[in-house]
């Protein structure tokens, strides 16, 4: 905090002049994301399949002791999943190749507890396979679930465990083109049995064989957990933590909700969710699938507050996303078409090109006057920063002409990659923001302002 403190001090004495600060200087020690999390954050809005033998329990946690013979989803058509997720404009799918119950959605060498023995497609399929390949015939990119906590496996609990998945996580990598996500489950059971990861070893390996792939856990090392499963990202959200001393399964959740102004490593949070109550399909929850506006909900929730949204739409026990759920993936989609349509600023080269590489240096309490189309009615403003530099802005508001005087529209905290505000609607033909707290000089790269599709109205 002291630290913090010390920079708004000096960016506020120093004012106008962190706008002439060179870049190099202006870069200086604050974290920044690689190259693969940055490709990672512009996804926006990114896909769960959570299917296993609970699809045929009716269970939400396994314990191991199914039989490979209940898994048969005799229509399974990845393709049907892909081509909704993509329709709806999702750029990334992650299966569930291993839940916890240690079920191998594709024919491990490593186990005889997986596909290779249940009925489905006389155990030749390989579920793992069908979604990488509609994953590439729809142009989304792939990720894997491999939980490590594994129910089934007689060596849990052993060293030789790791070794075990290890094995496991390398066919994954290795047989299915590339990988773009791995998502590590710090998930175990209060009665699981003692078992030390090998979490150096396993990241070691994904950084060998998939060098582009993030990886998730609740505590990165690229991506971590929001925090909560509700799908809300903190309203202050920052790319940075301290890693030290965290782990997978043992980190403060409203830690990991906010992230941490003076955190020293960039581990952005991921915002995972079910479109459905529980992770797996269960009938019984055939109508309580999330509406398409209550998904839209979502998006301002995580992708609006700096994070990434990964929604979960499990497959049903014939291998297909129900109708409910496409119907709301569609809603959804077509809501934020509309919304994000037609930007309403006047043409600013950088602020409105769509590119966060070019920016606007921003110093803090100088108003950016940002001139509309005409006089416009509004209801949303979009606001980016260049995060390839770091995330600097701490607070700021918006205000909007109101013809005589400048009117409050909304305060904001953090932005990064995205901040969106939704506010009832005023009629104005120009507005100013100002960055009134950041953590070093604001590279302000887009706004957009925006009337909302009806389909979403407050
Ligand atoms: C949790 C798991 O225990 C749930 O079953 C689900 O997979 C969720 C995404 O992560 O930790």
């Amino acid at each position: 905090m002291k630290l913090f403190w010390r920079v708004k001090a000096g960016l506020l004495l120093t004012g106008l002049l962190t706008a002439s600060l060179s870049q190099a200087q202006s870069n200086a020690g604050l974290p920044k994301p690689t190259p693969r999390q940055l490709a990672w954050q512009s996804l926006e809005t990114t896909a769960f399949l959570h299917f296993t033998v609970n699809t045929y329990t009716d269970k939400e946690w396994g314990d191991g002791t199914e039989s490979p013979q209940i898994f048969n989803p005799t229509k399974l058509d990845a393709r049907q999943w892909i081509k909704s997720l993509k329709e709806a404009g999702f750029k990334l799918a992650i299966i569930t190749a291993k839940h916890h119950d240690g079920f191998c959605l594709w024919p491990s060498k490593m186990t005889e507890h997986s596909v290779k023995n249940s009925p489905w497609k006389n155990g030749k399929g390989d579920v793992v396979k069908e979604v990488a390949d509609a994953c590439r015939e729809f142009g989304l990119k792939f990720g894997v679930y491999l939980s490590p906590w594994d129910r089934h496996e007689a060596r849990y609990g052993t060293a030789a465990y790791n070794d075990y998945y290890k094995a496991q996580l390398r066919e994954l990598l290795t047989n299915y083109g590339p990988i773009s996500e791995v998502w590590f489950d710090g998930a175990k059971g209060d009665n699981a049995k003692d078992m030390t990861y090998d979490f150096a070893g396993y990241w070691a390996l994904v950084r060998e064989l998939q060098p582009a792939a993030v990886m998730f856990s609740d505590a990165g090392p690229d991506v971590r957990w929001v925090g909560n499963e509700a799908g809300n990202a903190g309203e202050t959200c920052w790319s940075t933590i301290n890693t030290a001393g965290l782990a997978p399964g043992k980190a403060d959740p409203k830690y990991l909700n906010r992230g941490d102004p003076t955190g020293k490593q960039w581990v952005p949070a991921e915002t995972d969710v079910s479109i459905r109550p529980g992770w797996f399909y269960h009938a019984a929850e055939d109508s309580k699938v999330r509406s398409g506006k209550n998904l839209v909900d979502l998006y301002y929730q995580s992708v609006g507050r700096n994070s990434l949204l990964l929604l979960n739409v499990p497959p049903n026990r014939e291998g297909l996303f129900a109708e409910s759920d496409i119907a709301s993936l569609s809603d959804f989609r077509r809501i934020l078409d509309e919304t994000f349509k037609t930007n309403l600023v006047a043409r600013q080269p950088k602020l409105t090109d769509k590119q966060l590489a070019t920016f606007t240096t921003v110093a803090a309490n100088q108003p950016v006057t940002i001139d509309l189309t005409g006089e416009q009615s509004f209801d949303r403003i979009s606001i980016q920063e260049n995060i390839a530099n770091g995330q600097r802005i701490a607070s700021g508001r918006v205000e909007y002409w109101n013809g005589s005087d400048w009117r409050p529209i909304q305060s904001f905290t953090t932005v990064g990659y995205k901040r969106l505000l939704r506010f009832p609607a005023v009629k104005s033909s120009k507005l100013r923001l100002f960055i009134t707290n950041a953590n070093g000089p604001v590279e302000l790269a887009e706004v957009g302002v925006y009337k909302a599709s009806s389909g979403e109205e407050n």
